[in-house]
Formats: structure tokens, sequence, C-alpha cells
């Protein structure tokens, strides 16, 4: 079994359970949440990890480069003991602001007893070097909300308050079914809960593939929060779900309409430029799946495809009810 997962985030019928966040406080004005300041923060992903690259896609949209800063980390896991993530793409294998090697490092200087894995995305406050958030659930919301004085002039309103309950919910099920439902059938160690997870992401799929037949985006003409969510686990399906996690019934190129959607937002500023295929495809087949001994990297698949006309712009789309 790969030592990615520790054991309590395995049940005993073999299922998944993702791990608690640990460093949740919220971004806000009130006593006690973290303070909204321009250059406090550094943002620390990795472009392999779906959570990460979600609250990084949403950065770029809102124009929040300058507030908050960047540190990418290297999609290959360092070898080392534990498991880590490390700063090998920088000079030195330094980051050139934090002076850390690894992101456990971070951690451990927030929670010197921390016992959780060393996740991103993590936020980390420049004044103490501590990561002060990582709750990769809720972070692309804190940009989209707390963080609005410092977004760009014209910047889109990913989360529009007539729309917040319908994102909401929206999201829950994303999460559960296609952010987290294919680690559920990749991480799964009994065929009950594998295929349990297959059938929970394909019956997701085919239901979000008639949802887009009626509207460009997920909840109109507009992009939201929501499209975010399911734009990375889509950008990663083909690449590394399909084999890598055993979710082959269908590759997202045989689903018109979302590899229409999925090529659209692909071809925007913030989506296109923020996805590193190669990053993905090197994390998830030699560092995330536990079923490939030789270390051997799949060829294909093919990504011509990904800059072909969409077609989305020009559709007339159904009134969605
Ligand atoms: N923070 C969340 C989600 C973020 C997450 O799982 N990120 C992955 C990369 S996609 C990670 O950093 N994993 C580190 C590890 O498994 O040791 C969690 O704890 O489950």
């Amino acid at each position: 079994m790969s030592k990615r997962f520790i054991t309590s985030e395995v049940e005993k019928d073999g299922k998944f359970v993702r791990q608690e966040n640990r460093f949740i406080t919220p971004f806000g004005i009130e006593e006690g949440q973290l303070p909204i300041e321009s250059g406090r923060y550094r943002l620390l992903w990795s472009p392999a990890c779906p959570w990460a690259h979600r609250s990084v896609i949403v950065r770029s949209l809102l124009g929040l480069e300058e507030a908050i800063s960047l540190g990418t980390l290297d999609p290959i896991r360092p070898d080392v003991e534990r498991t880590d993530w490390a700063f090998t793409l920088d000079e030195n294998d330094v980051d050139s602001v934090l002076k850390i090697h690894y992101i456990s490092e971070a951690y451990l200087k927030a929670d010197p007893d921390y016992k959780g894995r060393f996740t991103v995305p993590a936020v980390v406050d420049l004044t103490t070097g501590d990561v002060v958030n990582n709750d990769y659930f809720n972070l692309t919301k804190y940009w989209e909300v707390e963080w609005s004085k410092f977004h760009k002039a014209g910047a889109p309103d990913l989360y529009p308050v007539e729309l917040r309950k319908e994102i909401d919910e929206l999201n829950n099920i994303i999460f559960h079914e296609i952010n987290n439902g294919v680690y559920k059938a990749g991480f799964a160690r009994s065929q009950e809960a594998y295929e349990e997870a297959y059938d929970l992401v394909f019956n997701r799929l085919d239901w979000l593939e008639e949802r887009l037949s009626l509207s460009r985006y997920l909840l109109g003409d507009n992009i939201t929060e929501s499209d975010v969510r399911l734009y990375v686990t889509l950008a990663r399906f083909d690449i590394a779900y399909y084999n890598g996690f055993n979710l082959n019934r269908n590759r997202i190129t045989e689903f018109p309409n979302l590899w229409g959607y999925v090529r659209d937002l692909y071809s925007q500023p913030g989506f296109g430029d923020t996805t590193d295929f190669d990053a993905i495809k090197k994390h998830y087949h030699l560092c995330a799946v536990s079923n490939n001994p030789y270390g051997l990297l799949p060829k294909g698949p093919d990504l011509a495809g990904w800059k072909e006309p969409h077609g989305r712009d020009k559709v007339n789309y159904k009134e969605r009810n």
C-alpha cells in the first residue's frame, strides 16, 4: 500500500475518508481571524494538486497575484522518510521567500506536534513563517469574499450573493462525488469500496453532461466558483484518474458537453495558464498511485485536442430549470 495516507484515513471496509484540516482559522476582519493584508501571506501549491490548483485559479481570475505571493512545490515528492513536498524547483532547493526546503518546516513551525499529512494548499503568514490556513475547501471563498478590496478592476463575481445557496449545494455534490469521488476510487482498499466510488463518479459525470447541455457554465452564462471546482478534476481525469485510479468507463473526451466545457475554461486566462499536464502526469503516476512498481510514466494521452475550438460560445442553450 502506498504510504501516502495514514491508516486512520482508510476505514475497515476499505473506504478512503479524508483527514480533517488542522489550520482552519478564517480570513476576516473579526477578532481572532486572519487579517486581510496585501503582501502578508504566501500560498504554497503544487500544480499537480487539484485542491491547490483551484485556489491558484481563483487568485488569478480575481487578480490577487500582487496581494498573495505564490510558492511552488515540486510535483515529484522528495525521497525522505516522511511524506512531504519539496522546493526542488527553486534555486538551491529553497523557497526564495520562506527560505525553507520542505513544506513540513512551515507546518511544524506552526505546530511542532502536528501529526497530519503535510498538504498543499497551505497559506503561510510571512510575519511568522507559520502555516496559518490549509482549509482547501474554503480558501477560494476567502479570496472571493474577504479579499474583495484587492480584486482587480472588472474581476468576475465568482460567488454572487443571489447564487450562493445553489453554488454551495453544487459544491458539496462536486466535492463528494467528483473532486473527492475520484480519490475514493483511487485509494479504495476493497473491491466494493472501489466499485461504489466508480459508480458515484460516473453517475455524477452523466448528470453533469446533461446539465451542461442546458447552459455554457454550471450556473448559466458566467463562470462561478463551482466551475473552478469541477474544472480541476476534469483537467486531471484522462491523464491521471482514468488509468491511475481505474476510472475507466469513459474518458472526458467521450462526453461531448463536458469535453467542450473543459476546453472552454482551459482556453481562458487563469485556467489553461495554470494547468501543468506534465506535473499532473508525473505526480499521479509516479507518486500517488500504488500500482506502478517500476515507475513507468504513461506516454499518452495525446493532449493536442485541448487547443481545438470548443464552440461553447456559439451554442444557444435552453433555459436551465
Ligand atoms: N488538506 C486536504 C486536501 C489537500 C490534499 O490532500 N492535498 C494533497 C495533494 S493533492 C497533499 O498535499 N497530500 C499530501 C500527502 O498526502 O501527504 C487533506 O488534508 O486531505
